[in-house]
């Protein structure tokens, strides 16, 4: 029988499932650079990490020829060729061939070397800074919260105001959204308040486990500035697929303008210099329940509308509604769980949201930062993130209840927080 005919025996579904998973692979190529691919890195470990990879696929792509062409060959070979055949006893049995066999030891032990040579080195280099680069290093502190992530800077210091509205020392944290110097490397303490959780950014590093009781850590770099998505890569509950989070490099200079901005204390917005508003509660859009946090726009040049996010609007802001809505974030319990500085507000339980209005997300990367979809959130957490604990351990838990003007004033002042 010729190999065509064998082929034609095939069942039908075997063809189309061949046909099928082909193309699957080759459109795969078109979705390699996608915002969570790790076959787009764009820093050293990633790609170390994807070298790794590539070094194993191909030595494993090897083994799996040759083995196949053998099997292949030895079952065309030898198959039963007629009637007689098929009837006949089983060839002599042979015991083994030493030179068959010690070869075979030899090239598996080669396949297994060539392969731990560069997983070891990788391992030693992925796990700390390189000593020539220490100096250089940036140190920055990742603590992950069912379900959000909290990033302290121990470098640097912000201020807050004491009762009697002094300035004062402040550690300096910020939630969700990780900004790092691009071109320096980043060493990344990792830690968890409750449950195990795992940090990764494809494009940059990763995955490394955040323990309760245990200190891990890792390093990055980022090669350009960008904007990449992080993800929590090990369940950690309900919402941990919605457990997002995003990087943004910055060259040099940005990043000392974001710092000097961050570590200052809450924006106040001043009457005077401003245009009135009225309240705008009445246009804010509704979202169907698994609605998309993101429009197309943002996510064609994520990084362009982080950085129009850091200039304070000229005109626009309503000075009396803003007010009302720091006011409110105190008598609605708001303040119990997060800390604005420089307004008195210091909970712990939630992210900062001293400068909340200049992040391009919220919700752990959930959704995009604008007023709908901020209103969308505070409006109705559960329904955006199940179990969350603003939601279980706040809105139920305390009796939050808002109304319509309440969640304008709150989305007002929260927006101002540039
Ligand atoms: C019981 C504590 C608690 C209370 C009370 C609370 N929050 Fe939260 N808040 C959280 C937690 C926890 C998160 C993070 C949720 C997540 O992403 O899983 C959060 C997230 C947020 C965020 C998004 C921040 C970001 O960067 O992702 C905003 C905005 C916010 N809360 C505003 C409010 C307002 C306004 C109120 C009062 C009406 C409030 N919160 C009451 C705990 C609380
Ligand atoms: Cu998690």
């Amino acid at each position: 029988m010729r190999l065509s005919q064998i082929i034609s025996k095939f069942p039908r579904f075997l063809k189309a499932a061949a046909a099928l998973s082909g193309t699957v692979l080759l459109s795969g190529c078109f979705w390699l650079d996608g915002p969570q691919s790790t076959f787009d890195p764009n820093g050293p470990v990633a790609r170390r990490q994807m070298d790794l990879f590539y070094t194993t696929c191909w030595v494993s792509l090897f083994i799996f020829v040759v083995v196949g062409a053998v099997l292949a060959y030895a079952m065309i070979k030898f198959r039963a060729k007629g009637e007689a055949d098929e009837h006949a006893e089983p060839p002599e049995q042979a015991h083994g061939n030493p030179i068959v066999e010690i070869s075979l030891i030899g090239a598996s032990v080669l396949a297994l070397v060539i392969i731990a040579i560069p997983t070891l080195s990788g391992i030693w280099y992925s796990y700390d800074v390189p000593s020539q680069d220490k100096a250089d290093a940036y140190e920055i502190t990742a603590t992950g919260y069912q379900w959000w992530f909290k990033f302290d800077y121990p470098g640097e210091t912000a201020q807050t105001l004491d009762p009697t509205g002094k300035i004062i020392n402040a550690p300096f944290s910020t939630a969700n959204e990780l900004v790092i110097p691009a071109g320096r490397p980043v060493r990344i303490a990792l830690r968890t308040v409750d449950v195990i959780h795992s940090f990764w950014i494809p494009k940059l590093a990763g995955k490394v486990d955040m323990m309760p009781n245990r200190g891990n850590h890792l390093w990055l770099k980022s090669d350009n500035p960008g904007y990449y998505w992080g993800q929590c890569a090990e369940f950690c509950g309900e919402s941990h697929a919605v457990m997002r989070f995003r990087v943004i490099a910055l060259g040099p200079k940005e990043f000392n303008d974001w710092v000097n901005a961050q570590v200052a204390p809450a924006r106040k917005v001043a009457s005077a210099d401003q245009t009135q508003a009225k309240a705008q509660f009445a246009e804010y859009r509704t979202f169907r329940r698994n609605e998309a946090g993101y429009t197309s726009a943002f996510d064609a040049s994520p990084l362009d509308a982080w950085r129009a996010k850091q200039v304070p609007p000229v005109t626009g802001e309503n000075p009396a509604l803003i007010q009302k809505g720091r006011e409110l974030f105190s008598q609605k319990t708001c303040a119990s769980c997060h800390t604005i500085r420089g307004d008195g507000y210091i909970g712990v339980v939630g992210p900062e949201l001293t400068h909340v209005g200049a992040r391009s997300t919220i919700a752990a990367g959930l959704l995009e930062n604008n007023r709908d979809q901020l209103h969308r959130w505070i409006h109705a957490p559960n329904e955006v993130k199940p179990g969350n604990t603003m939601w279980v351990a706040g809105y139920l838990a305390n009796g939050i209840k808002l109304t319509p003007e309440d969640e304008d004033a709150l989305v007002n002042y929260l927006q101002s927080l540039k």
